[in-house]
């Protein structure tokens, strides 16, 4: 998929700020540090678009970005950043937990492990949550230049064992390196195959209202909004 246009459209305290639900949208969450800038950066083929920091906990807010005027990547803040004051947090965890759970429009979430380590009980934590909430979402596990490959099938294997009891059907399962720019086609290729879908269940037309029934005084016209139902995986 080419990226004609990238774009910062707004960084979001809160659901309520976000912006209207009419396109398509695809989040990073994942650990702080754990490289969700620098993918967003990476897939939109913008260095820079999203900063990028060594500094963990550095994406405070729900960043979003729109591509090709059609479509949006979401940058959120990391969990599991200790530093963060406490206040703060909660109220970090509640915006993402809203967004996560309550954006019709949200597609699919990229779930960002680093693939140098073993399962870490605070991303299973995260996937067992996800799952809960019917929250659609790929594993991509991130900064594969950085270990040896057969460390990385390893950490996967591992990751992939622990989750397997909470889901029927295991998620899709990508690789990533920013450094090496590496996955980029694949997972543009989940977006693309998603907005595909999305534009399938969006309404065919906007019809102006039915006038009610004579026999039915409270029936109404279609959803006014155009919102469509959420698209959910059984995962
Ligand atoms: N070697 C390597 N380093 C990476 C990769 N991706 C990101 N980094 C580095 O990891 C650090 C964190 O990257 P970010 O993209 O800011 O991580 P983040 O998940 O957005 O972090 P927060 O916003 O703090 O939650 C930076 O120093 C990046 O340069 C990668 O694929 N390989
Ligand atoms: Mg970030």
């Amino acid at each position: 998929m080419n990226i004609a246009s990238a774009i910062f459209d707004r960084s979001a305290p809160d659901l309520a700020s976000c912006p209207d639900e009419s396109l398509p949208e695809f989040a990073f969450i994942g650990r702080s540090n754990v490289g969700k800038s620098s993918l967003l950066n990476l897939l939109a083929g913008r260095q820079g678009l999203a900063r990028v920091s060594p500094t963990p906990g550095f994406t405070k807010l729900i960043n979003m970005f729109t591509m090709n005027r059609t479509w949006r990547l979401v940058d959120l803040p990391g969990y599991g950043f200790a530093q963060v004051a406490r206040k703060d947090k909660a109220k970090f965890n509640q915006a993402v937990a809203e967004y996560l759970q309550e954006r019709p429009n949200l597609c699919c979430v990229f779930q960002l492990i680093d693939s140098s380590l073993p399962p870490q009980k605070i991303d299973l934590e995260f996937v067992e949550w996800l799952i809960n909430s019917s929250v659609p979402f790929v594993l991509v596990f991130t900064k594969t230049d950085t270990v040896k490959p057969d460390v990385v099938q390893a950490n996967i294997a591992a990751f992939t064992q622990c989750i397997s009891e909470w889901c029927e059907n295991l998620p899709e399962i990508f690789t990533c390196s920013a450094v090496a720019k590496h996955g980029r086609r694949e997972l543009l290729g989940v977006i693309e195959a998603a907005i595909t879908e999305f534009q399938a269940q969006a309404p065919v037309a906007e019809l102006p209202p039915e006038p009610p029934q004579a026999s039915s005084p409270g029936a109404t016209g279609p959803d006014a909004r155009g919102t469509r139902a959420k698209s959910r995986r059984p995962w």
